[in-house]
């Protein structure tokens, strides 16, 4: 019973910056020869009331450049923290130095039921591949302007946090990195950097976005309770999904936040914007009602069931070296069986014809 105001893919490309061709030609069509055709362009940039998607964009919950007064004006809807520093063309959270922490948190909590926010950043560095790091998250969380190991962020944070980790701290990774992730805490979940936040995650892909010329976005949805991660890194103007997780409950009035930190290693983590759309969901008399219970922490249906894949599909060396042993020694039992069974009943056969 529930359905967008506009389908998302038609005018999230229409989002993009300028180097998307069809809407350049759509700015760019002015004569009145194309006017007809301008029209029909234009229709698919436009929620279905007929009014630009821009509009919902909420300019409070958003970070865009010339990032006006933020960090220094009172009157500014954002906090810098740490190393986190204003240049004419970013946000530089950390820069590519040892041992920097730096984060932006936004003033205002918010309220939104279904919400969309597209992120805009750049992670590059001197370092040679996997001699980099650490990575950055964004976040939407009850505490802000707090520091510690999660990505400059607190650990046992309470809410959501999507992490771009660009160092495999775990010694047998098999995963290719930079790697996203995301996680959702009540405030008593350990984030593990040893091994990369595996025993918490909720889902996560790869994500080559170190040292890379083009633009890369990430796209975080949570509409209906659905979190959906996507990004847009290759240069292609194209979303591709990174994690899509149903019954994720945030309480309201959580504020959202970008945070980055380096070690040993390091980058420039460079924030260049955070757009962040409100979403027109429909929802039924019922939906209505079963929303107004108020959550007052965060949680994810079925999560012991996530857990429970996750455990499998890392099966332990030990585990495995017991299952072939076994299998072995399985398989030799057998064949020492047959090779009786066989004798004897050779045996009797002979008997029976002497
Ligand atoms: C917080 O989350 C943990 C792990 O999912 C869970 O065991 C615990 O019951 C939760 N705490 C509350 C108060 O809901
Ligand atoms: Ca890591």
């Amino acid at each position: 019973g529930a359905k967008m105001a506009a389908p998302a893919n038609e005018w999230l490309s229409c989002t993009l910056p300028a180097s998307n061709p069809a809407c350049d030609a759509r700015r760019a069509a002015m004569s009145p020869v194309l006017f007809v055709s301008l029209l029909l362009l234009v229709a698919p940039c436009r929620g279905d009331a007929g009014y630009d998607m821009d509009e919902f964009l909420k300019r409070e919950y958003s970070l865009t450049k010339p990032y006006q007064g933020v960090g220094s004006s009172s009157s500014s809807h954002w906090d810098l923290m740490g190393t986190a520093m204003i240049t004419p063309e970013h946000v530089r959270l950390t820069p590519d130095l040892q041992s920097r922490l730096g984060a932006v948190w936004s003033r205002i909590p918010c309220f939104l039921r279904d919400w969309e926010m597209k992120v805009q950043f750049k992670i590059h560095g001197q370092g040679k591949k996997n001699l980099n790091g650490d990575g950055m998250a964004l976040w939407l969380t009850k505490e802000r302007m707090q520091n510690g190991p999660v990505f400059g962020n607190m650990n046992r944070f309470t809410g959501l946090g999507i992490f771009v980790d660009t160092y495999p701290n775990e010694d047998k990774n098999e995963r290719v990195f930079p790697y996203i992730s995301a996680m959702v805490a009540n405030g008593s979940q350990l984030y593990d950097h040893d091994h990369d936040g595996r025993p918490t995650e909720l889902g996560g892909c790869t994500a080559l976005v170190r040292n890379v010329n083009h633009d890369t976005f990430l796209l975080i949805r949570y509409m209906q309770n659905r979190l959906t991660v996507m990004m847009d890194i290759d240069g292609k103007q194209d979303w591709r999904e990174c994690l899509d997780v149903p019954g994720v409950r945030l309480p309201k009035g959580y504020y959202f936040g970008a945070s980055s930190a380096t070690g040993d290693l390091s980058d420039n983590h460079d924030l260049i914007s955070l757009r962040l759309y409100q979403l027109t969901v429909h929802r039924t008399p019922e939906e209505e009602e079963r929303d107004l219970e108020e959550i007052t922490l965060p949680s994810v249906d079925n999560m012991p069931l996530w857990n429970a894949v996750e455990k499998q599909d890392g099966m332990s060396g030990v585990t495995l070296f017991f299952t072939i042993l076994f299998s072995i020694i399985g398989i030799f039992v057998l064949v020492v069986v047959a090779v009786v069974l066989y004798g004897r009943w050779k045996e009797k056969s002979r008997k029976r014809f002497y």
